[in-house]
């Protein structure tokens, strides 16, 4: 009984120490200016950028109407020409008349109407001579009024059947037009939109292959910001690694080719041949700012940077500023047993170094772990350490030992893992074997002021080339380098 009593006091002294080292975590991260970062503006609208930006409504509005038919004035009738009265001619009444007209008629009598009607009959007799041939002339008009009449019934009649016909042409090809109707219309239904979908299709490939154009444009963008490399004579001494090459007579410290596997084609770096007997193989290097160290996973992976440059000499015996590449840092630490030398100096030309005589870089499925061990040199032993200005716990989370890689694209680190806002490398400027987070950040952004503050810093916080245990968090340091080859126990 006694003992299971001890038991459960010792469980619970531990729990609370777990417990107490939590609380510790989160007052000192309150504390850390990590977290005394101004805050981000709301985005709920998209306010323009002066002078780059500017703003123009876009309204569609149809245009007049134009050539659709113009205003005739309505035709007025003719004018009446200027009618006159015409006298009332008097019926012919034989001479019988009253000299007044309003008297009326009067009637002969007796012989003296014979005589009158004797001396009318020649009158009459002319006039009816006269007239004879106008009947006759008359009748024949009349006959050929009927002739004409009747042909233009036959016309009309021939009109009416031609009609008759060209309304039933007219209904068939009224009705032809109703098919192709019905069938351009069942085609605009049916067909068209089957093709229109086709060509969507089409369309959103044309639209995918512009973005991966576009990709590759912003890549070759990215390509063209860094310096133009120097074409520079490569030494006909080659090895698997610098070691080697020294070994077979390449003493010049310089650019060279190396092939660690066969099985791989040879690459360019630069091999130190003169620091401590020479044989290093130089797998990073900062010495002037000129190249970007803020970069994703896949560059960190495949290396970037320049190599080496020839400043007259005739061979490329001044090193670039690069990074060799996580796969060949990985695959060359990996060989055998590997020894890395960091050398750094500060803007006033001091120069320390740190050295582990034990350095692997895992491979891409353990996100490239770095371990060192047999720490020596004057610099601080940050890698294993952590941080000297830092006690318990917030030391141990500036330790890079045993570290993954990460980068700003590829949170690795220990910094609430699965929170993607709390990611180191975003902050602190590199890819780099981030903890929770740094004590030593070679690859971290470069100031020429040596010097730096927290305003200077893109997220306040210390973002530079750093190397904590020599000159602190708040300086960045003017020249840094990480040199390995094989490690031979002496
Ligand atoms: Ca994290």
């Amino acid at each position: 009984m006694k003992t299971l009593l001890l038991l459960s006091l010792c469980v619970y002294v531990a729990w609370a120490q777990d417990n107490l080292d939590f609380d510790d975590y989160d007052i000192e991260a309150t504390n850390s200016p990590d977290v005394n970062r101004t805050s981000v503006d709301a985005r709920g609208h998209r306010p323009l950028v002066k002078g780059r930006e500017s703003y123009t409504p876009s309204r569609y509005s149809p245009p007049p109407i134009s050539n659709g038919g113009r205003y005739r004035g309505r035709p007025t009738p003719a004018p009446v020409r200027g009618s006159h009265s015409q006298e009332e001619e008097q019926p012919e009444a034989g001479g019988c008349t009253h000299a007044a007209k309003e008297m009326g008629v009067l009637c002969p009598t007796g012989c003296e109407l014979k005589t009158m009607l004797l001396k009318q009959e020649r009158n009459v007799r002319t006039s009816i001579n006269e007239l004879k041939p106008q009947v006759d002339q008359l009748s024949r008009s009349s006959n050929n009024i009927y002739n004409y009449v009747s042909s233009m019934s036959n016309s009309l009649r021939e009109r009416q059947r031609i009609v008759g016909d060209n309304s039933r042409v007219v209904g068939r090809y009224t009705d032809r037009v109703e098919d192709q109707h019905a069938y351009i219309k069942e085609t605009v239904d049916t067909v068209f939109p089957s093709s229109i979908r086709v060509l969507e299709g089409v369309l959103d490939k044309v639209r995918l292959k512009i973005q991966k154009l576009e990709k590759a444009i912003q890549a070759q963008r990215e390509l063209c910001k860094e310096p133009c490399k120097t074409s520079c004579p490569i030494p006909v001494v080659s090895g698997k690694e610098c070691e080697e090459i020294y070994r077979r007579g390449g003493r010049d410290s310089q650019m060279y080719l190396i092939q660690p596997d066969s099985f791989y084609p040879p690459y360019k770096v630069f091999c130190d041949q003169t620091t401590n007997n020479g044989g290093w193989v130089l797998i990073q290097s900062r010495l002037d700012g000129s190249v970007d160290f803020g970069r994703r996973w896949d560059e960190y992976r495949r290396g970037f940077g320049n190599i080496a440059f020839d400043a007259g000499k005739g061979h490329c015996e001044t090193p670039g500023e690069y990074w060799l590449g996580n796969e060949r840092i990985s695959q060359l630490t990996k060989m055998a047993a590997t020894e890395v030398l960091i050398e750094m100096q500060d803007w006033t030309g001091d120069k320390v170094h740190a050295q582990y005589r034990q350095f692997t870089i895992q491979s891409d499925t353990s996100n490239y772990v770095m371990a060192v061990d047999g720490y020596s040199g004057n610099a601080g032993n940050c890698l294993l350490e952590g941080s000297l200005e830092l006690f318990g716990i917030n030391r141990t989370m500036t330790i890079h030992n045993g570290m993954m890689f990460s980068t700003y694209d590829r949170d690795n680190d220990n910094w609430t893992p699965g929170d993607p806002s709390k990611q180191c490398s975003r902050e602190d400027g590199g890819g780099w074997w981030y903890n929770r987070c740094h004590s030593a950040n070679p690859n971290g952004r470069y100031y020429t002021t040596g010097a730096y503050t927290q305003q200077m810093a893109k997220h306040g916080t210390d973002d530079g080339v750093v190397w904590m245990n020599w000159k602190g968090s708040w300086y960045s340091l003017k020249a840094i380098s990480m040199k390995i080859r094989p490690f031979f126990d002496s």
